[in-house]
């Protein structure tokens, strides 16, 4: 013998769980579209001058690449926002140290062209060794 017990929804019941459905769906689009467009402001710059908002946080740089053109006049404002990190851009011998919730200005000439890799010379924990990023420079014309 088989028992069969069915559970008959009401129209407002079906609606409710619909409406909620939508909003679950459309929260998890906005959080994930606020995480890749607004979590670090990001910025450009006016012609030769290009200017990086960079974010340093354990363990990554956000963004993770720089890309500019040969002869750019390149300005990073770097800004911690946990514990203290460092930087060295070794391309262009840049050491800097930034404290939490503070930003360091770093300024140079893009006069290479290629990828150079900088990264945290200030211990931050467990991750300290992958937090590593670059900056690219393209060829210019
Ligand atoms: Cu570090």
């Amino acid at each position: 013998m088989e028992n069969k017990i069915q559970v008959k929804k009401s129209w407002f019941e079906r609606l409710m769980s619909l409406i909620i459905l939508i909003i679950i769906v459309l929260a998890t689009f906005g959080v994930t579209y606020w995480n890749e467009t607004s979590r670090f402001p990001v910025l450009g710059g006016e012609e030769d001058t290009k200017v990086f908002y960079v974010t340093a946080l354990m363990w990554e740089y956000y963004p993770k690449e720089i890309r500019v053109l040969e002869g750019d006049d390149v300005i990073i404002h770097l800004t911690s926002i946990d514990v203290p990190h460092g930087i060295y851009i070794e391309a262009w011998n840049i050491t800097s140290n930034v404290a939490p919730n503070q930003t360091e200005i770093i300024e140079f000439k893009a006069d290479k062209v290629g990828n150079f890799e900088f990264y945290c010379i200030f211990y931050c924990g467990i991750g300290h060794e992958d937090m590593r990023a670059y900056v690219i420079v393209e060829e210019k014309g």
